[in-house]
């Protein structure tokens, strides 16, 4: 190996065995794996993630070899198969979840916006809930159910921004939150995650609405996270902003913890947990539960606590 030929870069993106990596003058590379290169485990199914910075050695045809992974700060996974162990890293290295909800169609669910936010909990990265296509919110009775579900993310210690990708409201904050971080969107299927993305970065140009991520599927088309770089006019000095989108990837999976520490994912429930009476208490029907008496007095939402006993009762039944 020639260490002269040794350079450093950033994955944007993965197709089965090819790696493109951004390089350091903003040009790509298209990587493989060295082919004695080890799976750290056998956890993980996907050696090299989205994210992931990698060291690789440019070779005479063009193309990199990589030979190293650096350690990742965190990552995010979902299940291999619906049912097995082993995971696949969607992407490492991330500063920002937005945990994309919509009041509009398709209708938002506080269950789907929790088993968001817990998994960001349990994989360290700092969340946020962006509310988008705000200009539909055409009724008295539309707005205040809005307002109850920022106040509801808000009180349990999240940002939280009303935006809308068609008008623009709430964009430059939403730009403002991410700007110079690598931020991950997520939420279902047609809450307008590439028209926020478009929004936020125009000339960005992704496909809004054309293809559901079932159609996808149904051509067998295998469809990965992908990292756009992207300047943003709001950074002085002007760093990249790396926007992952992940199409077709409709839940992470919660699969590296177990139910006792699940309400230490609930922020709000995390701050009375060391006033339960039983230390191993689940907050379901123990005697002496501060989780219990601060849902009673209001302090936790009803809401987030059916949730949080929603959650339980899924990860006790594997
Ligand atoms: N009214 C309204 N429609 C939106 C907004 N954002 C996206 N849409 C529409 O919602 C549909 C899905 O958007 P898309 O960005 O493809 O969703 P994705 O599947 O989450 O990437 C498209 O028809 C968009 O035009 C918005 O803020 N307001
Ligand atoms: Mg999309
Ligand atoms: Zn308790």
């Amino acid at each position: 190996m020639h260490p002269e030929n040794m350079e450093e870069g950033l994955v944007i993106r993965t197709t089965g065995s090819w790696y493109k990596v951004l390089r350091e003058g903003g040009d790509t590379v298209d990587c493989r794996l060295r082919g004695n290169y080890r799976l750290r485990g056998n956890k993980q199914t996907n050696p090299v993630a989205v994210g992931d910075r990698v060291g690789y050695e440019l070779q005479d045809d063009g193309t990199g070899l990589i030979h190293d992974v650096a350690d990742r700060r965190n990552y995010i996974v979902r299940r291999a198969t619906k049912l097995s162990k082993q995971t696949h890293v969607i992407a490492a290295n991330i500063d920002l979840l937005c945990v994309v909800g919509t009041l509009g169609l398709p209708r938002t669910s506080t269950g789907f916006i929790d088993r968001l936010l817990v998994t960001a909990e349990a994989y360290h990265i700092p969340a946020c809930l962006v509310l988008n296509k705000s200009d539909l919110l055409v009724d008295d009775d539309l707005m205040a159910m809005q307002r109850e579900l920022a106040d509801l993310y808000r009180s349990a210690g999240y940002q939280v921004l009303e935006v809308s990708a068609l008008t623009g409201q709430g964009i430059d904050d939403l730009r403002q939150a991410i700007a110079g971080r690598t931020v991950l969107f997520s939420g279902h299927s047609g809450v307008g995650k590439s028209a926020l993305l478009n929004a936020l970065c125009p000339g960005l140009d992704l496909r809004v609405g054309a293809l559901s991520d079932w159609s996808l599927k149904g051509r067998h088309t295998t469809t990965f996270a992908e990292i756009h770089p992207v300047p943003l006019r709001t950074q002085q000095p002007a760093r990249n902003t790396y926007l992952i989108d992940t199409p077709g990837i409709k839940e992470f999976g919660m699969v590296d913890f177990n139910g006792q520490e699940l309400s230490h994912f609930f922020p709000e429930m995390r701050a009375v947990l060391p006033d339960c009476h039983f230390s191993n208490c689940t907050h379901r029907h123990e005697p002496r539960c501060a989780v219990k008496a601060a849902v009673e007095e209001g302090r936790i939402s009803p809401e987030r606590y059916q949730n949080y006993l929603n959650i339980l009762d899924g990860i006790e039944d594997e």
